[in-house]
């Protein structure tokens, strides 16, 4: 835990904790949890509570510890721990469906015309249609999908192992991000770790049939190891770097690493 919160000097962290607790007193349920977890996770449990006196200066606390959050969660992630697999029969139907607009709004694409960009630090930046990922090595899984707006469901999802993909395109595995961008404006990334973890699938199915509409058609990056939000659907292009790239969610305060 030493290391961990070397991180920080003990002046950050103590501001930090001290800020957070006043926010975990007072604010949602959900940022509660997710607050609660930061502070365990950065080892940086149990301070009584202050006034909140100074709402950008608790921001940036806060951002604060999600970074330390970050980098405790990057330290203790296995590369080689698989999330827990289910039987088909305990898949959830229907499965739900989450975005940050109503049903309504899926975007319609055109499997067709669409293509799969390819950017940054990469050997080949050829664009990918959908006949040519359907020619590669396919696997499915069953695994618990976790939203933190408080649901989980059993889904089975199949496609290319990432990990091959990465490879295909000679990615620079090195690098420390795989940044992504969707048909609907979202957008997110992820570690280089979690992009090669054996279960981080480049999803052109669910439960057996090309993934719909609602579930992110044509491409969806599917990881059982991270919380619903870092899961993208419709996905349009995907580049690697070593400048952060942010997301949707995490640029507005969710937890970048967002494990699960
Ligand atoms: N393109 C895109 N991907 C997205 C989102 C989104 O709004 N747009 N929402 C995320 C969130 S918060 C969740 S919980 C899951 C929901 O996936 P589902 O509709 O397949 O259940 O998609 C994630 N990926
Ligand atoms: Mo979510």
């Amino acid at each position: 835990m030493k290391r961990l919160l070397s991180f920080l000097s003990a002046r950050d962290a103590e501001a930090a904790t001290r800020d957070a607790s006043a926010l975990l007193a007072r604010g949602s349920a959900s940022r509660r949890v997710f607050l609660r977890r930061s502070l365990t996770l950065g080892g940086l449990a149990m301070l009584g509570g202050c006034d909140i006196t100074d709402a950008r200066g608790v921001e940036a606390a806060l951002a604060a510890v999600s970074r330390l959050n970050d980098r405790a969660q990057a330290l203790l992630f296995d590369p080689a721990r698989l999330a827990p697999t289910y039987p088909d029969s305990q898949i959830a139907r229907p499965f739900p469906f989450n975005a940050f607009y109503g049903e309504d709004e899926i975007p319609q694409i055109d499997g067709a015309d669409w293509r799969l960009e390819v950017s940054g630090k990469v050997a080949d930046r050829r664009s990918w249609s959908l006949e040519q990922l359907r020619v590669l090595p396919q696997v499915a899984q069953v695994t618990r999908h976790i939203c933190v707006e408080g649901w989980s469901a059993i889904g089975k999802w199949s496609g290319v192992p990432f990990s091959l993909f990465l490879q295909k395109i000679g990615a620079d595995l090195t690098a420390k991000y795989v940044g992504f961008h969707c048909a609907d404006d979202y957008y997110t990334s992820i570690d280089m770790p979690t992009a090669l973890h054996p279960q981080t699938v480049l999803a052109l199915d669910y439960d057996g049939a090309a993934l719909p509409p609602k579930y992110g058609y044509p491409l969806k990056l599917r990881m059982p190891t991270k919380l619903g939000y870092k899961n993208p659907k419709h996905v349009r292009a995907l580049f690697v770097t070593d400048t952060y790239p942010g997301g949707y969610w995490e640029d507005q305060g969710y937890n970048w690493f967002g494990g699960s």
